[in-house]
């Protein structure tokens, strides 16, 4: 650690501000360049906490750059975790108020649900398949409060990884019978096609994701709990959307999501 708590805890509720008023900040590394990834996570940790002091919910827990298309989208190399609350919610088929966000994307997920406790250091994807009940298509709102979604890392992981909404829906699967990795994605934005992908695009099946959080969280000596709604990243870049935009994911065989931005 390289910020004192008084620091940790500005910061956190710095990037909550923003959160909360849909104002950008610049990213905060360039007051702090010698923060590192524990005091990222902190950061990170400090804004769960003073949410869940307010008397929200958490919902689940995410992966994000796990596909080479965001980590090229967003010029940075490894995973990274978040966390999400019951107010980011929101149901298929229902709308997202534009004037809640900064500037707001859509990504097309495989979100895993738990029925058993996962743990590393060693979890790997046969442990996941087990621990898993069900699968289902999930539709991520990122919404990064750094300006222009200009961040490094160490940001990116503070600001809880740009979470704001989120949307699970269609129907669920049984990643037992699925090919988790040729299943296929297509994301529409006013009737017209702007991405596609096989879910083989997050860390070579969409189960490695989950796995690599275990193996995440156990360096904190924690764990993925039975139960636990999990996001696995993104499956293709992430698209803008304006209010207006009407957005439809396909999941092959799992069903679709839509939303309409006002
Ligand atoms: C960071 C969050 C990435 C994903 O699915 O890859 C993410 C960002 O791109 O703003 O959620
Ligand atoms: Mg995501």
């Amino acid at each position: 650690m390289k910020l004192d708590d008084k620091t940790i805890q500005n910061l956190a509720s710095h990037l909550e501000q923003a959160e909360i008023n849909a104002q950008d900040v610049v990213k905060i590394t360039d007051a702090h360049p010698d923060m590192d990834f524990e005091d990222a996570y902190a950061i990170q940790y400090a804004i769960r906490k003073a949410k869940l002091s307010r008397g929200q919910k958490f919902a689940g827990l995410k992966m994000g750059l796990t596909s080479r298309a965001k980590m090229t989208q967003m010029g940075v190399e490894t995973p990274i975790f978040g966390f999400m609350m019951d107010y980011m919610a929101r149901g298929d088929g229902g709308e997202i108020r534009i004037d809640e966000l900064i500037h707001p994307k859509v990504e097309p997920e495989i979100a895993f649900v738990t029925k058993s406790d996962l743990r590393g250091p060693g979890c790997h994807i046969g442990d996941v398949l087990a621990a898993t009940d069900f699968v289902v298509p999930a539709m991520e709102v990122i919404d990064s409060r750094y300006r222009d979604f200009k961040f490094d890392l160490k940001s990116v992981i503070a600001d809880n990884t740009s979470s704001s909404r989120f949307v699970a829906g269609g129907h669920a699967g049984n990643p037992r019978e699925l090919d988790l990795r040729t299943l296929g994605v297509v994301l529409e934005k006013n009737g017209e096609v702007v991405a596609t992908g096989a879910a083989a695009a997050v860390l070579g099946h969409p189960a490695n994701s989950i796995a690599m959080l275990a193996n995440m969280l156990a360096e904190r000596d924690e764990h993925i709990p039975a139960g636990t709604f999990i996001m696995t990243g993104a499956v293709t870049e992430a698209v803008a959307v304006q209010k207006g935009d009407s957005i439809n994911a396909r999941f092959q065989g799992l069903g679709s999501i839509s939303v309409r931005f006002v």
